[in-house]
């Protein structure tokens, strides 16, 4: 039987990688190339994506992977580059935690009202929705030179191939798409006075994104013609499709990384008021299926602390919160203050001081505190969900990379009260691996790809511990207040 090698292009907040994944009928692995980080720079105008050092690192990865049949490109939501008239990068893309949206989504507001825009579009308020970029973006004179708009795989892809298109899983994340024809929301765009004009034409995962340049080749040491394949670019459906859900199983999935991606796969919007007053979002994700989730702050949290105790041994800390008393406080991990940057440790010490909680000092304290707080916005997004979209689970499936993190997991499959089946690690690259394999005919649909990561990738189960009252009693601290 074929065995096909696939390069999986997955960008992350903090890091990037180029994986290779050799897929067969009944064979799936998976290899790292290439791992480089991701680090923003905060230049006088703001904070920064360094795309070129990406670009760097997608080159020296394409090279270290060798030969391979097809390429594909996922990362981050949202963000984007502008070119200008002769397809020149405009500028160093705006990362989504810069301050410039700030106040902006009000000013949106008073021109298409919040709830119309939900019932339009079905994206959660965020304040780095691309449509609220490119309004604070308005006045610009980058914006005012720009021919064309590029979502950040769609860029690379523009740098591989010279071929421009605007990928549908990630453009469901600028709040211009509807969810229901899968299509531009023209009427949004026009109302606000963005042009759809600049958008590349729309591609579905699986088709084809164009050949690798030969100055591309050259440089890689690969020999042509190497395709370009469309995946789910929205990293986050790129997960959801490695879930390795079999079957007739009900789950639910959390995406695990810089943030917890937790809610359901549905295959309609849910476009209620209620869904908009709890904030879930409606993200398109491969087969027209709708990623009906809520962000959560994430490991985030725990990174950020990380950062400013000059990245301890995670392993030892990790094992010294697992001996911390339980839910002695909690925060909101769903909350936006802790968006930004900097200063986290104090941050989350402030939040618990504010809302008459023990205030946990040392870092293993801090770590429990972030965990179970965590595993509380896991198991409150997970609840909802089912109760909004009237879709009932039996499972939960942690992918991504805190799938690595066992307190983080055995926590969330007691705060919920269901067994929680952790694994893969590395989803977003399978997922992408896994649509190019589709693509190349080597798979089937998308029971076939997840029936494939049942029986080929290994998984951990974790069995709830039974303590539901006192969750109950941590979430009741956290929502009366
Ligand atoms: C996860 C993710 C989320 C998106 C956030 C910002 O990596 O893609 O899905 O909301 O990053 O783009």
């Amino acid at each position: 039987a074929p065995v096909k090698s696939y390069a999986a292009v997955d960008l992350g907040a903090s890091s990037g990688r180029v994986m290779v994944g050799r897929v067969g009928p009944d064979s799936l692995g998976l290899t790292e190339a290439h791992r480089f980080p991701n680090q923003p720079v905060r230049t006088p105008e703001g904070l920064r994506w360094d795309i070129l050092a990406l670009y760097g690192g997608v080159l020296d990865g394409l090279r270290t992977a060798g030969q391979v049949d097809s390429v594909g490109i996922d990362s981050w939501a949202v963000d984007y580059g502008l070119l200008d008239a002769d397809g020149a990068l405009l500028g160093n893309p705006v990362h989504y935690r810069d301050t410039r949206t700030e106040g902006v989504a009000e000013k949106v507001w008073a021109t298409v009202p919040a709830d119309e825009l939900y019932a339009r579009t079905g994206l959660q308020y965020a304040p780095f929705n691309t449509l609220y970029q490119l309004a604070a973006a308005r006045e610009s004179a980058q914006l005012a030179h720009a021919e064309r708009l590029l979502l950040i795989p769609d860029l690379l892809t523009y740098w591989l191939t010279g071929e421009a298109g605007t990928e549908l899983t990630n453009a469901s994340t600028t709040q211009l798409i509807d969810p229901r024809t899968r299509d531009w929301a023209h009427d949004v765009a026009s109302r606000l006075g963005i042009d759809l004009g600049l958008f590349a034409p729309l591609r579905r995962p699986g088709d084809p994104a164009g050949l690798l340049r030969p100055e591309v080749l050259e440089e890689t040491g690969l020999t042509g013609p190497v395709p370009v394949t469309t995946v789910g670019s929205h990293d986050t459906a790129s997960a959801v499709a490695a879930v390795p859900a079999t079957g007739g199983e009900r789950f639910a999935y959390i995406c695990t990384g810089t943030w917890s991606l937790a809610g359901l796969e549905l295959d309609a919007p849910v476009l209620t008021e209620a869904s908009r007053a709890a904030n879930f979002t409606n993200e398109l994700g491969l087969d027209g299926t709708v990623r009906y989730l809520r962000n959560i702050m994430g490991l985030w949290l725990l990174q950020e602390c990380l950062r400013a105790w000059g990245d301890p041994e995670l392993t030892a800390l990790l094992r010294a919160a697992a001996d911390v008393p339980p839910l002695r406080s909690v925060v909101d991990a769903g909350d936006a203050a802790f968006l930004a940057p900097g200063r986290m440790p104090a941050r989350i010490a402030d939040a618990c001081r504010d809302s008459g909680q023990p205030v946990p000092e040392s870092p293993a304290e801090i770590t429990r505190c972030i965990l179970d707080s965590l595993a509380l916005a896991h198991h409150r997004a997970i609840t909802e969900a089912q109760g909004l979209a009237d879709h009932p689970v039996d499972v939960v499936h942690i992918v991504g990379g805190g799938t690595r993190n066992a307190l983080l997991c055995q926590l969330t499959a007691d705060a919920c009260g269901l067994p929680v089946v952790a694994g893969p690690a590395e989803a977003a690259a399978l997922g992408n691996v896994l649509v190019q394999a589709r693509a190349g005919g080597i798979v089937g649909d998308r029971t076939a790809m997840r029936q494939l990561l049942a029986r080929t990738q290994p998984l951990e189960r974790y069995e709830p511990r039974g303590d539901t009252a006192a969750w109950r009693a941590a979430q009741a601290r956290l929502t009366t207040r």
